[in-house]
């Protein structure tokens, strides 16, 4: 039961889709100061592998840093310093994956060896043989796409595992570790830290009254509102239910009271609308709550902002409280 778990798991990500990556035409670069050579090196790869050739190791790295699949690179140049062109390839962000195919003369081991520290991927010696060019051209130009697709996978992994699939906010683990982490940078540096937590009021006569999937247009509608009217700094996060919170850094109270009190009054200002056209009002009830030093704790916070909901519903609801 367990294999066919993981194996669900792995129909996230798209196998047809890896195959033709990996098997796909790549971009090469060709860098060399030698005009017939880097035609020899143009036609062995042409027939495989979009190429272009650049002479200029300024332009190389400017091309490098767009969609290229792998550098073929000679050594041997003369008009600059190669080894220093593989250094900036390495130490520049956009290269730094880039796979270089370094050309050498078989003869010159000081420069083999310290292209290879420099991080050179793999190397061919003069005169250059087409066939094992073609060869390793291809093995490094899969090894990148692999690369690629297992980096846009975890960044997509990544993603789910913190996001609200109703909403599209943060969920309640992306809220957890984001206050994890304040609350270390609190105790270090003192900075101040808000919360609100908002309850929608009466939610459940939403449900009872318009049905469940109007609930769930409200709970969105309510997510866009929300997002578009607390700052860049701050987080917004569905905690779960119709409950949410936005996590403030670097907000004090009376800043955080401000920011509840342009999300309550733009919930309640104009009805929602649902996709079939009925309308209601909304409301919600805002707890505000900031950290307070040493003492203090996450737990400690949340539980003042959830005493401060209970005291705006008893208030009467569609209100701010600290
Ligand atoms: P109050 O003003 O005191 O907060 O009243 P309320 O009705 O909002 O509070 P209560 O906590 O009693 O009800 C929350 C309701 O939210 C109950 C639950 O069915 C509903 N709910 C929770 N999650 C979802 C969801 O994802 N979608 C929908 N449509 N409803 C949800
Ligand atoms: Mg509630
Ligand atoms: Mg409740
Ligand atoms: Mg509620």
């Amino acid at each position: 039961r367990q294999r066919e778990a993981s194996s669900r798991r792995m129909g996230l990500f798209d196998a047809a889709q890896l195959q033709r990556q990996i098997t796909a035409t790549g971009n090469v670069l060709i860098i060399d100061d030698n005009p017939r050579q880097a035609e020899r090196l143009m036609h062995a790869l042409g027939a495989t592998h979009r190429c272009a050739y650049e002479t200029d190791p300024q332009a190389a790295l400017k091309i490098a840093a767009g969609r290229v699949d792998l550098l073929v690179l000679n050594l041997t140049v003369r008009a600059f310093d190669a080894l220093r062109f593989v250094a900036q390839l390495r130490s520049s962000e956009a290269t730094r994956q880039t796979p270089v195919l370094g050309i050498f003369n078989a003869d010159d081991r000081p420069v083999l060896l310290k292209a290879l520290e420099l991080g050179v991927n793999d190397v061919l010696p003069k005169p250059v043989d087409s066939l094992e060019l073609i060869a390793r051209a291809r093995t490094q130009i899969r090894r990148k796409r692999y690369a690629d697709f297992l980096r846009t996978s975890l960044d997509k992994s990544l993603e789910l595992a913190v996001t609200d699939p109703l909403t599209g906010l943060n969920n309640r683990r992306y809220m957890d570790m984001q206050l994890a982490q304040l609350m270390r940078r609190h105790l270090k540096t003192d900075e101040e830290v808000s919360v609100l937590l908002l309850d929608i009021d009466h939610f459940k006569r939403v449900n009872d009254s318009f049905g469940h999937d109007a609930g769930d247009e409200v709970l969105r509608e309510f997510a866009g509102r929300l997002g578009i009217n607390v700052r860049a700094i701050d987080m917004p996060c569905r905690m779960g239910g119709e409950e949410f919170v936005v996590i403030m850094p670097d907000t004090d109270s009376d800043s955080a009271r401000i920011i509840a009190e342009r999300v309550r009054s733009q919930v309640a200002a104009a009805p929602f609308a649902l996709a079939d056209g009925r309308t209601l009002d909304v409301t919600v009830s805002v707890g505000v709550a900031t950290l307070t030093g040493l003492g203090d704790s996450i737990e400690a916070m949340l539980k003042r902002a959830d005493e401060a909901v209970y005291e705006a519903k008893r208030a009467g609801r569609n209100k701010v409280v600290l």
